[in-house]
């Protein structure tokens, strides 16, 4: 990684030694040592067994673009405690163990059926997850196991889920693509069917007068459908808040942006709506660009269109090995420079904020928590209310099995939890 060594703005000054050196070496004109040099010798500081630096701010690396918005004081820094520092870390990483962990149950075939995953993209989660209030809400596509992590579903919850266990958040009826949690509207396989309802949970938060926004995510290949067209006219009509938030990993099924877009940035394509183009694997500009926008939203000014730029690491589904489109090269490269996950462990390494020892600490405790949750999900018992709570009120009477011979009752057996 690339790092400029600058004077830390942090409120206090200088948080720590290691910056303070930083600094005062790289602006001295005896500049015989590189910055790499100066990189390295910030981690070997940091790697050290203490690690008191509590609170500093980093510059965003990659701007910020926006649409339509004139008059924006887009922010350039973000500031982080090593507490945060350290919960982001720990959910990303979380994230990408889980979804490794669930590649492997899929190939062990406890996991049957679709399972398309996150790798890649968890600082947007993460990020956006940071920047949520409590009243706000999410929903989003089949990628989506990362969210419901970030909306409190415990790893065990994910695991069972997508095991088809009656342990699992959606009592193993769901699976990959239908996870709920409160605040949380899942979990859509049809592409782009989110963003209406997305626009009609804005709506309730307007209607409801509770300042919450909704943010509705969908793909770069969800992009060109019609139906995100119909609901951004009705939200822009109604000044609704609510964040439409592309996620461009550059790719649809196999499909580059460049062969499906006849415009591919994205945050430019709600044509009266403004836009913000953030780069969706810096986990603190993901954090600052979302509240930014959310603002605007609670003020009454809503819907934004955001895109999130960012790259998935594994083929679309499991049953694709996403090397046909776009080169194993091109992969390595991005894990390489652009990594989430590292670029925030760089960051805290270089400025004290942490050691390497306690980043292993994290790793090992993730290691614990998944292998338990995979072990209890793998022994649950299977699910069984498949035909419970499917609606609120059931208006359709019978519903169907798998076949038209097979119709079933619709039961109710617990209570939404987005109901008082
Ligand atoms: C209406 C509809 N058309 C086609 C599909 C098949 N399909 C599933 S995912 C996908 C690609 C979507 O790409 P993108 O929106 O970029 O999301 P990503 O998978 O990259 O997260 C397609 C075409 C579908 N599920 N629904
Ligand atoms: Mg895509």
């Amino acid at each position: 990684m690339q790092v400029q060594p600058k004077k830390p703005t942090n409120h206090e000054g200088f948080c720590c030694s290691h910056q303070l050196i930083i600094y005062y070496i790289h602006h001295t004109q005896n500049m015989l040592l590189s910055n790499r040099m100066l990189v390295k010798m910030g981690q070997r500081l940091a790697a050290g067994a203490s690690s008191n630096c509590r609170h500093a701010s980093f510059e965003i690396s990659e701007p910020f673009k926006t649409y339509e918005l004139p008059d924006a004081k887009m922010p350039t820094k973000a500031s982080l405690t090593k507490e945060q520092g350290l919960q982001y870390y720990k959910d990303m990483q979380m994230i990408r163990r889980m979804e490794t962990m669930s590649s492997n149950l899929y190939k062990e075939k406890f996991i049957r059926g679709f399972l398309h995953l996150y790798s890649g993209q968890e600082a947007i989660a993460v990020g956006m997850k940071a920047a949520m209030e409590p009243q706000d809400s999410i929903i989003t596509s089949y990628r989506e196991h990362g969210w419901a992590y970030v909306m409190g579903v415990e790893p065990v919850g994910v695991l069972a889920e997508l095991t088809g266990r009656a342990l699992g958040c959606s009592r193993g009826k769901g699976g990959s693509m239908h996870m709920y949690a409160p605040n949380f509207y899942g979990g859509h396989g049809i592409v782009g069917a989110q963003c209406p309802l997305g626009a009609g949970v804005a709506f309730a938060h307007k209607y409801l007068e509770d300042k919450g926004v909704c943010l509705t995510l969908y793909g770069d290949g969800a992009a060109n459908q019609g139906q995100l067209y119909e609901a951004i006219n009705m939200a822009k009509l109604w000044n609704l808040p609510c964040l439409f938030i592309c996620e461009n990993n550059l790719y649809g099924m196999g499909t580059s942006t460049d062969r499906s877009a006849a415009n591919n940035e994205y945050y430019t394509r709600g044509h009266y709506i403004p836009g913000i183009q953030m780069d969706g694997m810096d986990v603190l500009a993901v954090r600052e660009g979302t509240r930014f926008a959310m603002d605007i939203c609670r003020e009454g000014k809503g819907p934004i269109m955001i895109e999130a730029k960012a790259y998935r690491y594994h083929g679309h589904s499991m049953s694709d090995p996403g090397t046909s489109y776009r080169t194993r090269e091109e992969v390595q490269k991005i894990r390489k420079s652009r990594d989430p996950i590292n670029q925030l462990k760089s960051r805290m390494l270089d400025s004290g904020m942490a050691s390497e020892a306690e980043f292993k600490g994290i790793d090992k405790e993730i290691k614990q928590i998944l292998e338990a949750a995979s072990k209890k999900a793998k022994e649950a018992p299977e699910a069984t209310d498949l035909y419970g709570d499917l609606y609120v009120k059931n208006l359709e009477g019978k519903l169907k099995g798998t076949t038209s011979m097979d119709y079933h009752d619709h039961q109710n057996i617990g209570k939404a939890c987005n109901l008082d």
